[in-house]
């Protein structure tokens, strides 16, 4: 793990590639003309996505602790390789360690359009091993322009095939939750948390009223969320995902965890890009699939 003086000296540019620490944790920060981002090399999680003259796009939680061990409350974690609660041993962590562990900074990248590519890898060590047997490498490259492009890359370099699930589990920052509406999922077909019966979304807008745990299958659509912040619509797509999370823990859940403000629910909706269900993927020796997705204002 390099100091934060290494990433400095290697990566940093001035006024638009720079390094701190919040609280544990290593951060880069990522300004450009179209937008401000920051990302935490533990969990290579987006905290933060600031479009020129915009609110953040993502949320965070205040109360969000940042040092290893802990998983970061907001921004994108990863879920990786298991989405949720581990298939058969209770005592794995939640979601993976992807968003546990410390990525390796690789590479920072001008594009053209004054666009910055960031790319931060992981692969498997004995330390991974200790929570899922298999050889692989993944990588997350983050685009920063007037959009936010997030691709979550899995090879697997191991002599046999493997099997994951996986999350980009967005927390899309609301003003009001009770005045957002989420357009996309019209029709589409859901399980409501652990729940194994399937239901249906007839309306073509999803009003948050109370604690929502959908997992909606079969879906590679777009999601806008109207008046997500000044009346503004954030849009979500997706690509190499066909499960879609909509997740908010509304007044109760909220009381019992620990790293957020009561009343957090109010202020956040997550949208996932997901592989679960039927949607999980296989990958045979030397193959990759990539899971992205995009946060723009519409
Ligand atoms: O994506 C929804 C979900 O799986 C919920 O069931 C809820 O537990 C949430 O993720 C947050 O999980 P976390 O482990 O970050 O508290």
């Amino acid at each position: 793990m390099k100091t934060l003086i290494e990433l400095t000296n290697r990566f940093a540019m001035e006024g638009q590639v720079s390094f701190y620490k919040k609280q544990e944790l290593d951060i880069i920060q990522i300004t450009n003309k179209h937008a401000q981002m920051d990302l935490s090399l533990y969990g290579a999680q987006v905290l933060s996505f600031i479009p020129n003259n915009e609110e953040d796009l993502l949320w965070m939680s205040s109360l969000s602790e940042f040092k290893q061990g802990k998983a970061i409350r907001g921004g994108i974690p990863l879920c990786f390789p298991w989405f949720g609660p581990h298939d058969s041993d209770d005592s794995l962590p939640q979601h993976g360690f992807a968003r546990l562990s410390v990525w390796n900074l690789e590479e920072v990248k001008q594009l053209e359009d004054d666009r910055t590519s960031v790319t931060l890898t992981i692969q498997s060590s004995p330390d991974t091993k200790k929570y899922w047997p298999h050889e692989f490498y993944a990588e997350l490259t983050v685009i920063v322009g007037k959009e936010l492009e997030v691709n979550l890359t899995v090879n697997n370099t191991d002599s046999d095939s493997f099997k994951y699930t996986s999350a980009l589990h967005t927390y899309l920052a609301v003003g009001d939750i009770n005045n957002a509406k989420i357009e996309g999922l019209k029709n589409t077909e859901y399980y409501w948390g652990f729940e194994d019966t399937i239901q249906k979304q007839d309306d073509e807008l999803l009003s948050i009223t109370k604690e929502e745990n959908r997992r909606y299958i079969n879906t590679s659509n777009t999601c806008f969320i109207q008046n997500s912040l000044n009346n503004k619509t954030t849009a979500i797509d997706k690509k190499g995902s066909n499960v879609t999370v909509v997740w908010n823990p509304w007044q109760e859940t909220c009381l019992q965890m620990k790293d957020v403000e009561n009343e957090a629910y109010k202020s956040f909706v997550c949208v996932e890009a997901a592989n679960y269900y039927y949607d999980y993927i296989v990958l045979k020796p030397g193959e990759s699939h990539t899971t992205s997705t995009k946060i723009r204002l519409k």
